[in-house]
């Protein structure tokens, strides 16, 4: 099947995920460095539509103002050629040594200082570069022994921490919202804001709450052992899904960023099913690596890959939303039923007490003999996605 990535279908990837040199723990890396106009050209070429980085992958830590804005200069003349965009920037908070106890939450105070600095040296470029969205992974943000960490104080200094980037954000008119990467561990023995949920409430608690959403990633909420198509719906719910990271994970482990559908096959149609269908967007961001074992060939092939996966599941999606049988199933489910409110326009807590068909008159038992068809229904998607409907 042809399946051609175009840029409306708002692809981005990582500078660090096809320039992932595959260093890791056990082992060296196995891959030359890529430079960043190379990987801006070749992604161009293969349909993507933007380039998103951390500050350190575009620019080495420590490097002095001139080599910084000479590479500045050569990563936008390469953006001008290709008419590749940046919709999304970060920074690094978790590399160097000295972020070893956390960034916005190091218990030292002078590590924190320095940490919003170098946020907010990064939101500049962002913005001036016309990214939308900051996203904040706080990798480091943590502990591995409960000893070490107030969460309270943690909390406070965190919230603290996203409030200051905020009202930066505010005061220099820029046109940026902020999105938290939720993760449960890896590389901390446990960071805070693990889950999607833990976010959501935490933004709640900041003065600038409405810029802030989420950067959920697929194999993250995995690793917690939780169904990401339910976490990415809450989040849209709350109108708070402002990026995603799509990518793979095969259950409860170390965090495997495999091409997207090369884990949970099911759970990657239903999230395409719910982005394509549920009113989101924004970018379609792939957070993977290339496996180790790969050459730059290698490297290439997946970064196609992702998008090819992403397409097929949309091909999917759209002929399962289409099928007739479908619509049949899904009435004989009653899932349309459950959009329809559960108290009439206008009635009370009292009307709904007095009214006898829902209590007194209401058969329970008939109720619950009562087959739901979700069998089938199931049975349809998986038929779809395998191309056997
Ligand atoms: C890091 C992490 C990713 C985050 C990136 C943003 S960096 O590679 O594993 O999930 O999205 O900081
Ligand atoms: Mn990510
Ligand atoms: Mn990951």
């Amino acid at each position: 099947m042809v399946v051609q990535p175009v840029r409306e279908d708002k692809f981005s990837f990582g500078l660090w995920t096809v320039g992932w040199r595959a260093v890791d723990p056990f082992g060296d890396a196995t891959r030359p460095a890529l430079d960043a106009v190379e990987a801006v050209h070749r992604l161009s070429e293969l349909g993507a539509w933007g380039i998103t980085f951390h500050d350190d992958d575009l620019i080495p830590f420590g490097s002095g103002d001139s080599a910084r804005e000479q590479q500045i200069k050569r990563f936008r003349a390469a953006l001008d050629d290709t008419g590749l965009v940046v919709p999304m920037a970060t920074t690094n908070l978790f590399s160097h040594p000295v972020f070893k106890d956390g960034a916005l939450t190091s218990n030292s105070r002078d590590v924190r200082r320095f940490a919003l600095r170098k946020v907010l040296r990064n939101v500049d470029l962002a913005a001036e570069l016309g990214a939308r969205t900051y996203v904040l992974w706080g990798g480091r943000e943590g502990s591995e022994t409960d000893a070490a960490k107030d969460v309270r104080a943690a909390l406070d200094r965190y919230r603290e921490g996203i409030d200051t980037i905020a009202q930066y954000v505010l005061d220099q008119g820029y046109d940026l919202r902020l999105a938290l990467e939720p993760k449960p561990n890896e590389p901390r023995g446990d960071i805070f804001l693990p889950t999607i949920g833990h976010a959501l409430a935490f933004i709640s608690q900041l003065e600038h709450h409405e810029l802030v959403g989420v950067n959920p990633e697929t194999g993250h909420e995995q690793m917690a052992g939780l169904n990401f198509v339910h976490g990415i719906g809450q989040a849209l719910w709350q109108g708070k899904l402002f990026h995603i990271d799509l990518n793979g994970q095969r259950g409860p482990r170390y965090d495997q960023d495999l091409i997207f559908g090369h884990g949970d096959l099911l759970s990657a149609f239903f999230l395409v099913d719910l982005l394509e269908h549920g009113g989101y967007d924004g970018p379609r961001h792939f957070d993977y690596k290339p496996l180790r074992t790969e050459d730059i060939d290698g490297v290439w092939a997946s970064a196609a890959a992702n998008m090819r996966s992403y397409l097929l599941l949309r091909e999917r999606a759209r002929a399962f939303r289409a099928d007739p049988r479908v619509q049949e199933a899904l009435e004989a489910s009653r899932l349309p039923e459950l959009a329809q409110p559960t108290l009439a326009p206008g009635e009370s807590p009292a009307d709904l007490k007095a009214d006898r068909s829902a209590f007194e008159d209401f058969d329970p038992e008939a109720a619950g003999r009562r087959g739901y068809g979700f069998a089938a229904l199931s049975q349809l998607a998986f038929e779809h996605l395998v191309g056997g409907a």
